[in-house]
């Protein structure tokens, strides 16, 4: 089975285990159905009427999970190969107060994406940085202890990468076989007390060592108007977050904006050291919505960090909403303004043959932009964004102190214990872009 295929079934698998594992998250889920139904229906869209175009549209485009050591990280990265996932970029979350790295398994190919979104955001947990030697040891033994993959899996993935991908034969069982390493265990590997030391130290590492496996800790499906979700999540009484994190409303989306319910306690066993069980509970898992827009340039994204800076300092003496708007007024809002100073990646086209566009520079592009002899239409972003990920995790976690740990990352770390380079989202978007300037000047040539 061709891995788009196969990356597909297995987020529609993913995406009914955790309805059915996180009730919360199913009725959100709901909401997104019912306000992505409405949106369309309210804009004549005919998809309002196709009950399965409407779940497509309000599938979940990423979900996040965290491991405890390399090696579990280098088996996802196999599994997640075999899905037609690759590892984009390096997220050091360590400087925002959290022990961990991340990177993002997702498609890389603009058709991959046709197919189906889904992205995993993978975070590796660093015991090393936990400053109690005492947790630190316990955490390291409870992780060297533990084996996520059965070995089904791991000689059913051996076998795919042999062959050069899953058999359809054997599709249900490898399907079956990776949903597990996601499920919930209601079943904690330590006592109560043991528990509490780890989540005494950061609840992010009771999360993942506490636990038999990385279960999934959010999904999140795309919204078509994430401020309409976000008032309808407030409206029903969800327990929605304050604000919408990432960049505000505006007409040229850009990047990501994200909204969450908060995690709901979870029943969870405990057995205690004379055998007994205990009951207890545990606060991680929840929903997420997204809505995406265009992807920045190095320019672009070192002019967003500018804007969300000055809202962070402006939001000290008035509402945030407010001074988001106001620090985003310095990033223009128009496509020829975007395309002239060079802030987000298109994909151009000719708008008619015409052998005199000229298209070389920015400037030049904006101008036949302007003159309606250019078409661009921006690429989406398909990845993260580390401030709003560390407001995801702390909102989750609540954690409202942020840890101070001594050592930063590096991407060359963890790339080792990947056992394979990450990829680097710039360059695939500069990529998209020149390909598409590529396919302009061929198109100019023949007609000269
Ligand atoms: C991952 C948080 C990152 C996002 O949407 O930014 C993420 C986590 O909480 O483990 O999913
Ligand atoms: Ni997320």
């Amino acid at each position: 089975m061709s891995p788009d295929q196969l990356r597909n079934r297995f987020a529609i698998a993913l995406q009914d285990m955790y309805r059915a594992e996180v009730p919360a998250y199913a009725r959100l889920h709901d909401l997104v159905i019912e306000n992505n139904e409405a949106w369309l229906r309210e804009h004549g869209d005919a998809r309002a009427d196709d009950r399965a175009a409407v779940a497509a549209i309000s599938a979940q485009r990423h979900g996040a999970i965290r491991v405890g050591r390399g090696e579990e990280l280098a088996w996802l990265a196999r599994l997640f190969a075999l899905l037609g996932m690759e590892p984009v970029d390096f997220y050091d979350l360590v400087p925002a107060g959290l022990p961990v790295m991340s990177t993002a398994f997702r498609p890389t190919r603009p058709e991959a994406f046709e197919h189906n979104h889904f992205r995993m955001f993978c975070s590796l947990l660093r015991p090393e940085l936990i400053a109690n030697a005492d947790v630190r040891t316990r955490v390291e033994a409870l992780l060297g202890a533990r084996e996520i993959f059965s070995p089904r899996l791991k000689t059913l993935i051996g076998d795919a990468e042999r062959a050069g991908g899953v058999d359809v034969e054997r599709v249900d069982e490898f399907l079956g076989e990776a949903l597990d390493v996601f499920r919930w265990r209601g079943q904690a590997r330590v006592d109560q007390p043991t528990y509490a030391a780890l989540a005494g130290e950061h609840k992010l590492i009771a999360d993942v060592a506490a636990f038999g496996g990385p279960h999934i800790n959010h999904l999140t499906p795309s919204a078509l108007d994430i401020d309409r979700l976000q008032a309808a999540m407030i409206e029903r009484g969800f327990n929605a977050k304050a604000v919408v994190e990432g960049p505000p409303r505006r007409e040229v989306p850009i990047l990501l904006r994200q909204t969450a319910c908060t995690a709901e306690a979870e029943a969870v066993r405990f057995e205690a050291v004379d055998g007994s069980v205990e009951q207890g509970s545990h606060t991680a898992r929840f929903g997420e919505v997204e809505q995406r827009g265009a992807a920045l340039t190095a320019a672009g994204r070192a002019l967003y960090d500018r804007c969300l800076e000055t809202a962070r300092q402006m939001a000290k003496d008035r509402p945030y909403a407010e001074a988001l708007e106001e620090a985003f007024a310095d990033f223009p809002d128009d496509l020829p303004a975007l395309v002239e100073a060079d802030l987000v990646y298109c994909r151009f086209a000719l708008s008619a043959e015409d052998q005199t566009v000229k298209f070389d520079t920015a400037q030049d592009r904006a101008q036949a932009l302007r003159a309606g002899r250019l078409r661009a239409e921006p690429i989406r972003y398909e990845d993260f964004l580390p401030v709003s990920a560390a407001g995801i995790f702390r909102s989750n976690l609540g954690d409202a102190e942020d840890e101070s740990y001594a050592a930063a990352s590096s991407r060359e770390d963890f790339e080792r214990v990947l056992g394979r380079s990450l990829r680097q989202s710039q360059n695939i978007y500069a990529e998209q872009q020149a390909v598409s300037l590529r396919a302009i000047a061929p198109a100019m040539a023949d007609a000269g």
